[in-house]
């Protein structure tokens, strides 16, 4: 197929063998009658229909990275948020009329069977989703890649709101089995965990080092194929899952005591039972670190056994393979990588440090010092005693070269260390992830930045060439053509299809901007898509929203950081002024929440009980009428965040300015003509450069600003005193207006405000609440307005996870790209 050509029209006798296809799935497969059939069953007919379709492509794409010998990427990540599958495999292969004219004949909408699929929330938040963005990404652009994972019985907690407050069930996307993956039970490797170390003595010369784990659990391969774009590449994306390695001996072993030898295997294969629900804290349990070495050992294994096939040593790995590390949680793939250099292939020690170095780089996604990994020294002991020693050594390497180049600088050793001394010992993750890489990089340009002159200025001072920049991107076949087929189709009839191809080809819609009649048709896409989001907020809060109203949206895990609470702050006080002034001319607003809390962030579960009290108030008070309603969408994940995200017109991203690493969901909405009101930080700092500052609302203090306040410990109160309109907001919900069942609730809440204001919420505050009334009057004039949405879709071109992977291939991996 011609790359700008559109998918032919499918003919009568194309839908006629796919509706054949389907039903004989339907039938032979599931073996569901038509008439019995319901939306899922349709939905896993057509799906494994589809999955005939990219079986071929995938295994020649498969064969051809072999036979060429092309580098192979392999992404390394505990989270892969990969949401649903099927639109997505469909829209890549071109099939979306042809799906539609298989089903219509028998009374099935594709609709229906797409959302019956479960939604894959093998992830938290903006890394897991990241990692999911960059496999369709490396599919589409032809890289030979693998990402390698978990294979979670039970994803991210499904939260439900009750009185208010979240609560967490478990999550079971498996239930219904899933069409996708092909198990591979013949795929399995061993992955050794506790016993000792054994030093042989070889020769004077040599000793080598013989683990005999007390345990093995075996890693079972589960593949899904991953599509890349027009169909032409087809990854895989390989999940692995745990199961107990001999069950018949330890039926023998543990002889007469069937629970007991049950019990293991339980405890053994609960590695893969559920996702750590927590993001930017780490989780410090023994089973974390258990499934960081499950996945990561079974990665290496699994790729050093597909090289050793082809090359027949690993002299060359760096040369044929990378191994991206999605953050610290597989740092542990460094020393694994060593030993199965060193012990396993006989490789002297400095030759398989090249080896390493060479063939892993290392992604760092967050600054917060609460996030960063480390293991207490004595569990690493008794779970990797082979890893431990192997650690020691890595850093007795490091120090000494440290030391040469820097002598009797302790500061600098302490600092650089792997092994942090201070408070018991712990084994730094961020730390050995540096030193066995070639590159790291941050994920915006200012967290890069900040990373040189925070966390790793020391490192970075050592190698400076080591740093780089790699600023996020999002795939726009999901996060545009999938979610958004109107305004797609509009783009395709005014600039052509060229942007499918080419994200950069979305800035020949800049001449179209000041348009009226091209103004009408964005408008009127827009406003299709706040219809669908209603009557979403609808059926699921009994709630109505007028379209007509600015949907301002604020969508992502719910953090003090991401200041979820200024914004209902901002609402309680615009809240307070429209009671005030009820006749002045306000423009009419629904401010949209969604988001989940990590289950043991008590503060964070607080300001959703929060934005449900202001919601319960606001909703229903008449003075306010339509011009303002209040919205928290429960349970937020990847299929809520596809109807959400086309339909808004502002998108919130006020973080504390040094705070988030980079944001996605900034990109995904202004690529669907969302204006931002954000402040200065993560890639928002980028976002203004591409579409200047007339076009996005950036207001607050600079990182810097941050800094040098909390410098000063001057306090919030300072702030709240300033302003009279904060401080009425915040009497208000220190007093109990908002929850007179119990008036205490936000007492702590506002006094945290009143002390250090950590997050600078009330420092932040007026600056915000200005910034809001500029985008009132921005909206106003409903043609500045479309004016400035249509230039921020325009100029989101950069923003594609394409150009991203990109600069990855050529900075960091070294891949060609087609
Ligand atoms: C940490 C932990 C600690 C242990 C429990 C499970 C868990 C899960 C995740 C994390 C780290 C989360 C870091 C993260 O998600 N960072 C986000 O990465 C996005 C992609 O680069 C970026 O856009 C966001 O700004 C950043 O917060």
């Amino acid at each position: 197929m011609n790359a700008l050509t559109e998918p032919q029209k499918p003919t009568a006798a194309e839908a006629d063998a796919l509706r054949a296809a389907i039903v004989r799935k339907l039938t032979y497969d599931l073996g569901k009658s038509q008439a019995g059939a319901r939306d899922r069953d349709w939905f896993m007919a057509t799906a494994l229909a589809v999955r005939d379709r990219i079986v071929d492509r995938w295994l020649s794409a498969t064969r051809a990275a072999y036979e060429t010998g092309q580098k192979q990427v392999y992404y390394l990540s505990l989270e892969f948020l990969i949401g649903r599958l099927l639109r997505d495999g469909v829209t890549n292969l071109g099939l979306t009329e042809l799906v539609d004219e298989a089903l219509a004949p028998l009374g099935v909408d594709f609709e229906k069977v797409r959302q019956a699929e479960p939604d894959a929330a093998l992830g938290n938040g903006g890394l897991g989703r990241l990692a999911a963005c960059f496999m369709e990404s490396l599919a589409s652009l032809g890289i030979p890649a693998f990402g390698y994972g978990i294979r979670y019985e039970h994803g991210l907690f499904r939260q439900i709101i009750r009185d208010g407050w979240q609560q967490e069930y478990p999550e079971d996307w498996l239930n219904n089995g899933n069409p996708w993956e092909y198990a591979r039970p013949e795929i399995s490797h061993d992955i050794g965990f506790g016993g000792a170390v054994e030093a042989v003595v070889v020769s004077e010369a040599r000793v080598r080092h013989v683990w005999h784990p007390a345990e093995v659990v075996q890693a079972v391969a589960y593949d899904t194929p991953v599509v890349g774009w027009r169909g032409e590449h087809v990854n895989t994306l390989r999940l692995w899952s745990a199961r107990a390695a001999d069950p018949l001996k330890l039926d023998a072993f543990n002889y007469g005591d069937h629970l007991g030898a049950l019990a293991d295997r339980v405890r053994q294969e609960s590695i893969c039972k559920v996702l750590y629900p927590s993001d930017e804290s780490p989780a410090g349990q023994e089973l974390r670190l258990k499934q960081e070495y499950f996945f990561a050992s079974a990665a290496l294994q699994d790729l050093v056994r597909r090289h050793l096939r082809v090359y027949g040593d690993l002299k060359s790995l760096p040369d044929r393979v990378a191994i991206q590390l999605n953050d610290t949680h597989p740092a542990i793939a460094v020393p694994e990588l060593m030993r199965i250099c060193v012990d396993l292939h006989n490789i002297p020690w400095d030759e398989a440090w090249t080896i390493t170095q060479g063939t892993i780089s290392y992604t760092n996604h967050t600054l917060l010092p609460e996030a960063l990994e480390s293991w207490q020294v004595p569990l690493m002991e008794r779970l990797l005693p082979r890893h431990m020693q192997i650690i020691y050594m890595i850093n007795a390497f490091h120090l000494d070269r440290v030391r040469a180049a820097h002598p009797e600088d302790g500061r600098l050793l302490s600092s650089v260390s792997l092994i942090e001394e201070a408070h018991g010992r712990r084994v730094r993750m961020g730390h050995l992830a540096f030193v066995g890489s070639h590159k790291v990089n941050g994920v915006s340009a200012l967290h890069t930045d900040l990373l040189k002159k925070t966390v790793f200025k020391d490192f970075h001072a050592l190698s400076p060439d080591k740093v780089v920049n790699k600023t996020n991107g999002v795939t726009f076949r999901r996060w545009l053509q999938q979610c958004n087929p109107g305004l797609t189709g509009l783009l395709t009839e005014t600039i052509g299809p060229r942007f499918l191809d080419d994200a950069g080809a979305l800035a020949a819609l800049q001449p179209f901007a000041r348009d009226a009649a091209f103004q009408t048709k964005f408008l009127a896409v827009k406003r299709q898509n706040k219809e669908a989001l209603a009557s979403v907020i609808r059926a699921s809060l009994d709630l109505r929203v007028d379209p007509e109203a600015m949907f301002d949206v604020q969508i992502k895990r719910i953090h003090e950081y991401k200041r979820q609470l200024l914004n209902v702050l901002e609402t309680v006080a615009l809240y307070d002024a429209i009671r005030s002034q009820p006749t002045r001319n306000w423009v009419p607003r629904v401010k949209i929440f969604a988001g989940k809390a990590a289950a043991s962030y008590h503060r964070a579960k607080l300001i959703i009980k929060l934005a449900h009290d202001v919601a319960r108030v606001v909703n229903s008070d008449p003075t306010v009428r339509n011009l303002l309603k209040v919205a928290f969408l429960p349970n937020y994940n990847v299929s809520l965040a596809e109807v959400i995200v086309p339909a808004a017109d502002l998108s919130e991203q006020i973080s504390t300015a040094g705070m988030e690493a980079s944001g996605t969901g900034n990109m995904k909405l202004g690529l669907n003509g969302a204006l931002t009101i954000g402040t200065l930080d993560g890639a928002n700092v980028e976002m203004l450069e591409q579409v200047g500052p007339e076009n996005i609302h950036i207001f607050g203090m600079t990182t810097e600003e941050v800094a040098a306040r909390r410098h000063e410990g001057l306090q919030g109160a300072h702030a709240i005193e300033a302003s009279p309109r904060l401080s009425e907001v915040l009497e208000a919900i220190g007093s109990g207006v908002f929850s007179p069942d119990d008036r205490h609730r936000y007492r702590d809440l506002v006094e945290a405000l009143r002390g250090s204001d950590y997050f600078m919420v009330a420092a932040d505050f007026d600056a915000y609440y200005d910034s809001q009334r500029e985008v009132d009057a921005r909206w106003a004039s409903s043609a500045g307005w479309q004016q400035a949405a249509i230039l921020n879709t325009a100029s989101m071109g950069w923003f594609s996870s394409d150009r991203t992977i990109r600069e990855y291939a050529e900075d960091i991996w070294n891949v060609p790209v087609r």
